[in-house]
């Protein structure tokens, strides 16, 4: 077993085998399977089409040049690919080698990307060349001078330096390696395929493993959820790396459907819109922000969006108007929400069930030893209909972080249920309602930011004597990060400041604090700490103040 990794313990694996929810198949080897099986297109990305079993042959093709540079099994590759066809074929050609993927997101910048390599020790990194005027293979030199494990370099576009792989190139040259050595590759099903990051509440964000065995069973059991079939298509224009648009149930799951994914590389619905039209798409997968800007846009009703079936938004509280009024204004739909983690536990609200309920809950997990419990602080079940802490053990969720034993001893019960921070209640149907959190995070339109990591890298600012940051409401983003900071005496840090300070530390835009108050002290929970519930209901009133006064 990889070192730092928590498996499932030997009892439950073996329940979960005899079930058949484990398939005991690696997952490069079952996606060749399935690529294998169909002439049908797979996948649509700009001009390009390609079908099932051209992409396996392209994947084998990459695969064998990964092994050619020496890459293997559990060898760990950081991924911050756009969505891009070449993200497929790099995906999946690391599985089909048992290389781990770590899936950063495009919006990262040194300051994580740095941490994921030295973290995870990765001795790949691929990325696209520019992105803006952002040139990631400078950065990536920058980072190999002080994180010397970091050998590969996998470049999207542009015309790599020297030292680096063009993917587009690798696609078009021979690998050394023969074919046949991909199926000789002894790879453990049982060990991490993927690993996940979590948007977490640390300082620094966690990695979650994702076994071969947990992650197929993840999309085949919410693809099935979801009515994915043969003819059907998915939009994904959202990070692709990110665990809602790769597997829950996302590409894998329409691949393991013999649908077709139709990429966008923007969610800005004006880019999808006619995406969606032209390749008659069927799901579409958005969070909650972007749906409601899609509502919202006059260029909706310029569209054919006949054959769309299914929307599903995940990654934040999808509010029951907001579900009604998709339906409405595409009235060929369902709006399903998803209710997942990286960490595991995906569920997605029933189909055929009536719109009081689809609006209301996220339902029930769909695999029946999804365990879940609601508890109160002590740690003990809250009685039927109080909201209760989530706590879930299950066949796809996580026993513990990567290399994270402290944070392990406080994130899952001696039993060995992970301890989300998520606060839910049991609604009469059965199903959950999502009451609220108590991690310390801000959920900015699906993305999640560490309070702890940006009060962390602020304190280190000359002006900044301390810091509580609080998600503050926004109408479109659900959350956005407010600053609250006790300066040092005389001194009268500016949001512009603050921000320009961490960006000059290499953190992701999206983490940057959107508002700045300045405060002489904080308020104290009756524990004596900062009370950030009292700073968050503070921030609450002076923005709905404010929006009042606007009119
Ligand atoms: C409220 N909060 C939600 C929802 C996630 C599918 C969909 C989303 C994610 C995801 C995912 C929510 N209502 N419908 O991995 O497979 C919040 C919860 C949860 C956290 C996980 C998937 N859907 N959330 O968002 O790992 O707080 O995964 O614990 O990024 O998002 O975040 P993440």
């Amino acid at each position: 077993m990889l070192e730092g990794f928590t498996p499932i313990p030997p009892d439950f694996a073996a329940r979960y085998r005899a079930k058949g929810y484990w398939l005991d198949r690696p997952m490069g080897e079952y996606f060749r399977d399935v690529f294998r099986r169909s002439d049908r297109v797979a996948v649509v990305a700009g001009a390009e089409r390609v079908t099932y079993r051209q992409l396996g042959e392209r994947i084998d093709h990459l695969a064998r040049h990964l092994l050619d540079h020496g890459l293997g099994p559990l060898d760990r590759v950081v991924v911050q690919l756009p969505n891009r066809i070449e993200f497929i074929y790099l995906y999946f050609a690391l599985l089909r080698i048992g290389a781990i993927p770590v899936m950063a997101l495009p919006a990262h910048r040194k300051y994580e990307i740095e941490h994921f390599i030295a973290f995870t020790e990765a001795v790949g990194y691929a990325a696209a060349h520019r992105e803006g005027d952002f040139d990631f293979v400078e950065m990536a030199r920058e980072i190999q001078a002080s994180v010397p494990c970091l050998r590969e370099l996998l470049i999207l576009g542009g015309d790599p330096p020297a030292g680096c792989h063009s993917l587009r190139e690798l696609m078009k040259t021979s690998p050394r390696t023969p074919a046949s050595a991909l199926d000789a590759l002894a790879i453990d099903p049982n060990e991490p395929a993927v690993f996940q990051l979590s948007g977490g509440t640390t300082g620094v964000p966690k990695v979650i493993p994702r076994t071969h065995n947990d992650y197929i069973l993840n999309c085949v059991g919410s693809a099935a959820q979801n009515d994915m079939r043969e003819d059907d298509s998915l939009l994904v224009c959202l990070p692709i790396g990110h665990n809602f648009p790769l597997a829950s149930p996302g590409i894998q799951g329409m691949f393991v459907r013999g649908g077709r994914v139709v990429l966008a590389d923007s969610a800005r619905p004006r880019d999808f819109l006619p995406l969606i039209e032209k390749e008659r798409v069927t799901h579409l997968e958005f969070t909650p922000t972007v749906l409601i800007r899609l509502l919202h846009d006059e260029a909706l009703g310029k569209y054919d969006l006949s054959s769309v079936r299914v929307v599903n938004t995940g990654g934040q509280r999808l509010q029951p108007e907001t579900s009604a009024l998709t339906e409405k204004l595409i009235p060929s739909c369902k709006a399903q929400e998803i209710f997942g983690m990286a960490e595991g536990l995906v569920t997605l609200n029933r189909l055929d069930d009536p719109p009081e309920i689809r609006y209301e809950t996220i339902s029930e997990p769909w695999c029946p030893d999804d365990e879940i419990r609601l508890l109160d602080d002590a740690g003990r079940e809250v009685p039927p209909g109080e909201v209760g802490e989530l706590a879930v053990r299950g066949p796809y969720t996580l026993r513990g972080y990567f290399r994270a034993p402290e944070v392990n001893a406080r994130s899952f019960t001696h039993d060995g249920f992970y301890l989300t921070g998520d606060l839910l209640r049991r609604h009469p149907s059965g199903g959950f309602v999502v009451e609220g959190r108590k991690k310390d995070l801000i959920n900015r339109g699906g993305e999640k930011i560490s309070a702890e990591e940006i009060e962390n890298m602020l304190l280190g600012h000359p002006a900044v004597r301390d810091v509580a940051c609080v998600p503050m409401p926004d109408p479109v983003m659900g959350e956005r990060t407010c600053a609250y900071v006790i300066p040092e005496s005389g001194a009268r840090p500016a949001l512009k400041e603050i921000a320009s300070y961490l960006t000059k530390l290499g953190l992701a835009k999206f983490k940057l604090p959107e508002r700045l108050e300045l405060v002489d002290e904080f308020p104290l929970s009756s524990f004596g700490k900062v009370s950030k519930k009292d700073l968050a209901d503070r921030i609450k009133q002076v923005v709905a103040a404010e929006a009042a006064a606007k009119g």
